[in-house]
């Protein structure tokens, strides 16, 4: 399941944000709160499920998930980071950047000026993977002395590297892996590993310019062109009340800002897009269900996120796009006109498409 975090210092309008993206669609009881962790699903809007579950009148609609995390910020500390345990099992980590400017409502360091937390924030979590690479390389190696290390050289090799990476400043998003490096490093969880998106929450009068030029403006050209990170806009408070307001009057507010789509839309796409993560559906009359996927999933792969069942006995998946599939109206009739296909383990999902899967039990 896809987790995001959000980060940012205090003031900048992550529990506004929060509440923005898992209140308006989420039905009852979302926000648990966890010791001072809030923990939040959004449901992933999409037409296309909308429109399946038309044709399906399933007892059943699951839309995709994307579970938000909002720590709150110690009141003492200015840090944008109190504690980072949270976000390492996150996806993608949300960086709330405060670029509104509003006197009733003070930055920990007074002065409002985006790309100074958005450099310090990198530092941090560049500073906070280096402790951690650190502490991992003295514990193998303590290990090592007493002669219970087993075969580590790939696990202190991949660490060493990322110690000189971040020492240098380099975010580890920047580093290039092959397959197998990938898959350990993956284990570590580093923060500076994790794609980064910007969300610039802005005044409203400048809601319609677009994140990428705010920042270049602000002199983070450089920053933007690091690999795993993207930016936009939100009026986080503004969009809240507009998100309770009834949707066709929330759609002109929207539009009279200059902003495209309600909030949860635009970030989930953007976090979307940031991941490479595409949806497939599941249909039925007991369930027609959204599922989220790296894009480059194989068929096997995507059977197991369904139940790992069916990754193990996996026998082939009945493949259909869902766009001849609602305008047909049956898989039926999809399949008289060979718009059906029956694909091995190693067909790769592509975004839209309704997946039958057979396996053996
Ligand atoms: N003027 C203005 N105030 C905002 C905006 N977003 C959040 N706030 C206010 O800023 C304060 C801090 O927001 P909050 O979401 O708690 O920030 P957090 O500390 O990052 O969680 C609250 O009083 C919000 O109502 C915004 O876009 N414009
Ligand atoms: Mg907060």
């Amino acid at each position: 399941m896809l987790r995001a975090g959000l980060i940012g210092v205090a003031s900048a309008g992550k529990s506004t944000l929060f509440q923005l993206l898992t209140r308006a669609r989420a039905a009852g009881g979302h926000a648990a709160a966890r010791q001072d962790a809030s923990v939040g699903p959004a449901q992933v809007p999409d037409p296309r499920l909308e429109r399946l579950a038309e044709l399906y009148s399933p007892r059943k609609r699951t839309p995709a998930t994307v579970t938000f995390v909002d720590m709150a910020a110690r009141p003492t500390s200015g840090a944008a980071l109190v504690d980072v345990a949270p976000y390492r099992t996150a996806n993608a980590l949300l960086h709330v950047v405060r670029a509104f400017r509003d006197d009733a409502v003070p930055h920990p360091a007074e002065a409002i000026d985006p790309a100074r937390d958005v450099r310090a924030m990198e530092d941090e979590l560049i500073l906070a993977d280096l402790a951690v690479a650190e502490r991992r390389i003295e514990r193998i190696e303590k290990d090592r002395r007493k002669g219970l290390a087993k075969d580590q050289d790939a696990e202190i090799a991949l660490l060493r590297r990322s110690v000189e990476a971040l020492e240098a400043g380099t975010p580890l998003r920047s580093l290039d892996f092959d397959r197998a490096a990938a898959r350990l490093f993956r284990g570590f969880q580093f923060l500076s590993a994790k794609p980064l998106l910007l969300v610039l929450n802005s005044d409203e009068a400048d809601a319609g310019v677009a994140a990428e030029d705010a920042l270049r403006a602000a002199g983070l050209d450089d920053f933007l062109e690091r690999p795993g990170v993207r930016a936009l806009s939100v009026c986080a408070r503004i969009e809240l009340e507009i998100a309770e307001l009834d949707p066709a009057d929330a759609a002109a507010f929207l539009a009279d800002l200059g902003l495209r789509g309600a909030g949860l839309d635009r970030v989930i796409r953007a976090t979307y897009d940031l991941l490479g993560y595409i949806s497939f559906f599941t249909v039925g009359e007991d369930e027609c269900r959204a599922w989220s996927i790296a894009a480059g999933t194989r068929a096997q792969d995507a059977a197991g996120e369904i139940h790992t069942d069916m990754a193990r006995g996996f026998i082939r998946a009945e493949v259909v796009a869902c766009d001849p599939l609602l305008a047909r109206g049956s898989l039926g009739e999809c399949r008289k006109n060979a718009e059906v296909r029956l694909e091995g383990k190693d067909y790769v999902i592509r975004d839209g498409d309704v997946i039958n899967v057979r396996f053996a039990t």
